[in-house]
């Protein structure tokens, strides 16, 4: 049976720092099957949309500004509770409280340049997974 889906995004932080590779290495060997993959750059409007839900923050803004400053690697990832076991790979959102091995720990340099995302919920990883797929022909 196909696992559920989580959306993951290698952030311009990580990618300039040459992790893609190690961090997609931690995904796969952590059970994750990748069933997306894309090398992008976000448009600040997109990311405006991405995360809209932070638009009243006052980081809304530098939030922006960092997200769309380079490429950023999108992906679908499939295992059994996916959400859930991806949020745990990839530690808290303050790198300084993430756990040790977590990816965050490894690769995030603040709060703000935190290297990854993932879907906080299944509702969310498949507005995610539409966001960044759904003109590809596969999703
Ligand atoms: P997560 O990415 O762990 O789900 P969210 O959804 O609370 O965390 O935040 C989304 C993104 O907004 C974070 N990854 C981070 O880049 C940024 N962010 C969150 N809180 C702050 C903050 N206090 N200052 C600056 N940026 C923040």
């Amino acid at each position: 049976m196909l696992g559920t889906k989580t959306f993951a995004m290698i952030k311009p932080d990580a990618v300039e720092g040459g992790h893609v590779g190690d961090i997609l290495q931690s995904v796969t060997t952590a059970g994750f099957k990748i069933s997306a993959l894309e090398m992008t750059q976000m448009t600040p409007n997109q990311a405006q949309q991405f995360y809209a839900i932070h638009k009243e923050r006052p980081f809304f803004n530098d939030l922006v500004a960092f997200v769309t400053r380079g490429p950023i690697v999108a992906a679908v990832l499939e295992k059994e509770n996916a959400v859930a076991d991806f949020r745990a790979l990839i530690g808290a959102t303050d790198p300084a409280e993430a756990a040790a091995g977590t990816i965050r720990k490894r690769y995030a340099k603040s709060v703000e340049e935190n290297a990854i995302h993932g879907s906080d919920s299944n509702e969310n990883a498949w507005i995610e997974i539409d966001f960044h797929f759904a003109e590809k022909s596969q999703f």
